[in-house]
């Protein structure tokens, strides 16, 4: 899939699993890139890559999408040959512990909130009005299965991504009268470093979650991305959700042991 003309695409969360796929689908196809993450030696390295594999033009900007007026500063200043943003991934997210409400960590809650709802809605708040103003953008949202449906010990991590959905929702509607395009891809499983940060670094309790079936890929995921940011101008993908063959819900996996 080539994009022509050549796109600038920002992405959030570029510095690791979906994200990151995404960095390498939209380069692939012909796009320049805006990468965004807190980690800024992992942005780099990508950008050098895409570079060397794709010739891919990249800025990269070290951000963390919790810091409002940080976000609002380096994305009002961005060098003129890069304010067009025709797509905006709105990627950078995560979960925090697995514990019941009563018990859980106050610390944890904050984190889920201020980086997958505000952070997102101070990422948008800054690209939008550039969008509505030239009369062109695709907005995807990475929402999850679990902003569909929720599952026990999910709570603040489920709340986020329904707020991501009912977010998604209300742009649609209040961009209807515009050119612009709103899309959310809902994935369930994914092989990613989602787990390790879940468990504050735990790996062998972080495999245990794709222990015995086979996840989804973050290229799986960045796949989707790609089409929706592709279609012709009269066409809006809505919603993709996608989950692994052995995965029917949030809470019904098979596993073959
Ligand atoms: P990863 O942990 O591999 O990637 C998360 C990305 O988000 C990293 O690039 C990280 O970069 C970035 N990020 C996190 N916090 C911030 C912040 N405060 N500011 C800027 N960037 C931040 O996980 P995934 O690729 O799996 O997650 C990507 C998205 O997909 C998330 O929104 C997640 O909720 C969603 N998702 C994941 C699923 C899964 O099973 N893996 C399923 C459904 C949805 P850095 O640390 O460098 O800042
Ligand atoms: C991540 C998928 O099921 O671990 O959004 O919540 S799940």
């Amino acid at each position: 899939m080539k994009m022509s003309p050549k796109y600038t695409v920002l992405i959030t969360g570029a510095s690791s699993g979906i994200g990151m796929s995404c960095a390498n689908k939209f380069a692939e196809a012909g796009a320049r890139l805006i990468l965004v993450a807190r980690r800024l030696d992992k942005i780099k390295s990508v950008a050098n890559r895409l570079k060397e594999l794709f010739q891919a033009e990249s800025l990269v900007i070290e951000l963390d999408v919790r810091r409002r007026e940080e976000v609002a500063k380096k994305l009002s200043t961005l060098p003129q040959e890069w304010q067009a943003i025709d797509i905006l991934v709105n990627n950078a997210g995560l979960s925090r512990g697995l514990d019941k409400l009563h018990e859980g960590s106050i610390d944890d809650w904050e984190e889920m909130i201020d980086t997958n709802v505000k952070g997102l809605l101070y990422v948008s708040r800054a690209i939008l009005p550039g969008m509505v103003a030239r009369g062109k953008g695709t907005i995807i949202n990475i929402g999850s299965i679990a902003g569909q449906e929720v599952y026990p010990r999910g709570n603040v991590y489920c709340a986020s991504k329904f707020a991501v959905d009912a977010l998604t929702r209300g742009l649609r509607m209040e961009l209807v009268d515009t050119p612009l395009r709103v899309c959310t891809v809902d994935p369930g499983l994914v092989e990613t470093e989602f787990s390790n940060v879940r468990f504050h670094g735990d790996t062998q309790r972080a495999k245990q979650a794709y222990l015995h079936m086979t996840p989804l890929t973050p290229d799986d995921v960045a796949d989707a991305v790609l089409y929706c940011a592709t279609r012709p101008p009269h066409v809006q993908l809505a919603q993709i959700v996608m989950m692994p063959t052995s995965q029917a819900s949030t809470m019904l996996v098979h596993r073959t042991e």
